[in-house]
């Protein structure tokens, strides 16, 4: 079998204003969906990051694929490493949030892209689902949390209509966001995206959360935008309030000191981002829970090694998520299916994406009972609607924005906004 046809095709869709440590999210989410086919008529799907600096490499690397064996994957990284060393990227200023345009990640970024593909192709050319070239599933149902933000009720330019969700700021609003997404998920356990508002407001909001769904694990994730002494003076104020503490203060020698001081599972998906980094945090004892994501840690199969590494050195595992559609979901759900050690419940920005704007068949997937169902039947279980790619193709085309930059989309709101680490 060889590879025939390669397309990325970039695409944009609505993203409301969620508010983060950077600043706040622009109204359209970029990505891109790959196909590549075989001479003998699969196709394999990806999807990936759609910023300019990931889509050019991506772009490179198509004609680079047509002729090779979709089965080798290791010829696929090499591939990858020399179409880079050609197109070394630069890292975008105010992308801090958005590892896809990341220059030291452009290899295991770009190969991800592909090899999600590739292992789509090769499930269906073997009529099995992927999760069963992963090692294969230890579980038929993948448990993701509800992911809450604090948000603005519309974009400031309002460049559409306002989305559902309205104005997200105090406690009885978050509590309300909560009890929507898990209304229409089920899901099981909370994280609050913080590092936006005032520290002691976020945390209040904990509290509030605590009060209405008590049995529910919490988590809180500032993005490392509180400084050491306030991550310890709100993690008194937490007490045992939550599950992990997700990335409240920034680097590895930070969060190690913030663990020898306070005892709480520290979470991260910012100071272990790849195997060196895994190595100095487990040296430093930084890091007690690895959030996954095979987007940037390089593929599926790499973030089943990684799973392997947390388990060798007792470490949790779950998984990290930026706005996505079905594709990536289910790439994200496979390697979770395969991962004997997933502790905690997954992150997903899935509930943010509006439901007229999904590119495969069907529309949206749906969450039940906050879990998403591993098929049975092949690859990742996907069909494109073509309609639908080519209507968020032309949104892509249409909106203007080229890479992700939630500091400037902040200037239009606060015009001396900056791009401080940490902020409290
Ligand atoms: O989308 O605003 C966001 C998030 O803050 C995202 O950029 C982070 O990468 O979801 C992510 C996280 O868990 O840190
Ligand atoms: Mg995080």
């Amino acid at each position: 079998m060889k590879i025939k046809r390669v397309t990325v095709t970039p695409i944009a869709f609505r993203d409301p204003p969620l508010l983060n440590a950077s600043g706040i999210h622009e109204p359209y989410a970029l990505r891109s969906i790959i196909e590549i086919e075989s001479d003998n008529g699969y196709i394999g799907l990806g999807e990936s990051y759609g910023d300019a600096p990931a889509l050019a490499i991506q772009e490179a690397l198509k004609s680079e694929l047509i002729g090779l064996d979709p089965f080798n994957l290791n010829h696929l990284r090499e591939v990858v490493k020399s179409v880079v060393a050609k197109h070394r990227p630069a890292s975008l200023a105010g992308a801090e949030l958005a590892p896809g345009s990341h220059a030291s990640k452009a290899v295991s970024n770009a190969y991800s892209a592909f090899e999600v593909a590739f292992l789509d192709l090769q499930a269906r050319s073997l009529n099995l689902p992927l999760v069963d070239l992963l090692g294969g599933r230890c579980r038929d149902e993948v448990p993701f949390s509800a992911y809450l933000f604090f948000k603005y009720a519309q974009h400031i330019d309002s460049p559409y209509a306002p989305d559902s969700w309205g104005e997200a700021l105090s406690e009885a609003q978050i509590v309300a966001q909560a009890k929507r997404m898990i209304d229409e998920n089920g899901f099981q356990s909370i994280k609050l995206k913080a590092g936006a508002l005032d520290p002691e407001h976020e945390v209040a909001c904990i509290k509030a959360l605590k009060k209405a769904f008590p049995d529910c694990p919490l988590r809180i994730d500032p993005n490392g935008n509180w400084s050491l002494e306030t991550a310890i003076r709100m993690a008194e104020l937490l007490g045992d309030d939550l599950q992990y503490y997700e990335d409240p203060t920034p680097g590895l020698d930070g969060m190690s000191e913030l663990h020898k001081r306070t005892g709480l599972p520290l979470a991260t998906n910012m100071v272990v981002t790849d195997f060196d980094e895994f190595r100095r945090s487990v040296e430093l004892n930084s890091v007690q829970i690895v959030l996954a994501d095979h987007h940037y840690w390089g593929g599926l199969r790499d973030t089943v090694a990684l799973a392997k590494m947390c388990d060798v050195w007792g470490l949790g595992v779950s998984m990290h998520s930026n706005s996505h559609l079905a594709i990536s979901l289910m790439a994200m759900a496979h390697v979770a299916a395969a991962t004997p050690n997933l502790d905690y419940a997954c992150d997903t920005h899935y509930p943010w994406q509006e439901p007229d704007e999904e590119v495969i068949k069907g529309g949206k997937l749906k969450i039940v009972n906050g879990a998403v169902q591993i098929n049975k039947t092949p690859g990742l279980g996907l069909e494109l609607d073509y309609d639908q790619l080519g209507k968020l193709h032309e949104q892509f085309l249409s909106c203007g924005i080229r890479s992700r930059d939630d500091v400037k989309q902040m200037r239009k709101y606060k015009p001396d906004w900056t791009q401080v680490k940490p902020r409290f």
